[in-house]
């Protein structure tokens, strides 16, 4: 009787929402090269460009929407009265908007700004490129995109762990399983005894670690995953 369920998901969740994955076919992220803009690094060499970047993305937040995908993690979300944890790579807010509540953002958020001055944390949907005051300090400048970059520690971690080690079921969504911690994710769970499932639309990095990979767009496989799930209560 499946329980406790932790949900990981990755650009391919987004894909169809028009949110571009990131290894494109040129393999650079959006016309640039990963470590130019997503590194500790990259932001101390030229902020403003990453401003800029990130910035960018962020502006295209109001030109998406939840995909079906979305819509039927948040549906799950609603009616299912177990445990339930949606853990995401994802710093679009496509998750929020689709219903999800039970969710981790492990890689951070575009519509949130951290001030270095005052190390708060602000709901933010402007550029940052200006060097705008931090809401609760008023400090200018100060502020950068509150993302984890490669290099630094994922969010929630301890909370994404206690999860795992309970969990009866893990469903990797949408992700190629390049990145770690979170492409580590199916070991963990798997290690602690729980029924491993790939939803995506071609085979990862990470395929033969789960017992069913099921191939296909997110806005297929999600949605009939959740009947299952709620069929099944
Ligand atoms: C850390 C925010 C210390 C930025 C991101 C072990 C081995 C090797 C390397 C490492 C290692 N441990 C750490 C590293 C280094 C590094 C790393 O993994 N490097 C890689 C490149 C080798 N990791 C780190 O630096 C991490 N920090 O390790 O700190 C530590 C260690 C242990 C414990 C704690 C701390 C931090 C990494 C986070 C970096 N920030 N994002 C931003 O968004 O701007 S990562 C970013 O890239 C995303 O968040 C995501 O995680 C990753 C992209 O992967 P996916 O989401 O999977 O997307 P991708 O395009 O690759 O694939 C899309 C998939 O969808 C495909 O499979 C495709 O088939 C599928 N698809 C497409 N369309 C659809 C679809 N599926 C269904 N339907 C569709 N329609």
């Amino acid at each position: 009787m499946v329980r406790r369920i932790v949900i990981l998901t990755g650009a391919g969740v987004s894909a169809e929402s028009g949110v571009p994955t990131f290894r494109g076919p040129d393999g650079l992220w959006e016309g640039e090269r990963v470590e130019d803009v997503a590194t500790p690094e990259a932001f101390a060499r030229d902020p403003a460009r990453v401003q800029r970047f990130y910035d960018a993305r962020r502006a295209r937040l109001a030109e998406v929407a939840p995909n079906p995908a979305h819509i039927a993690l948040g549906r799950l979300d609603r009616a299912w009265p177990h445990d339930l944890l949606i853990v995401t790579q994802n710093v679009d807010d496509l998750h929020e908007r689709g219903g999800a509540v039970r969710l981790l953002h492990m890689h951070g958020e575009l519509a949130s700004a951290w001030c270095l001055a005052c190390d708060a944390r602000s709901p933010w949907r402007g550029p940052l490129a200006a060097g705008p005051a931090c809401p609760a300090c008023r400090t200018p400048g100060q502020l950068r995109p509150d993302i984890v970059w490669f290099g630094e520690m994922p969010y929630g971690m301890e909370t994404i762990d206690a999860a795992l080690m309970r969990a009866d079921l893990f469903v990797a969504i949408g992700t190629s399983g390049q990145v770690y911690p979170a492409a580590g994710f199916v070991d963990l769970a798997r290690h602690a005894g729980a029924r491993c499932v790939e939803l995506n639309l071609d085979p990862s990095m990470i395929s033969g670690r789960f017992h069913e990979s099921r191939l296909g767009p997110a806005s297929k496989l999600v949605p009939a995953f959740v009947d299952e799930m709620l069929s099944a209560l």
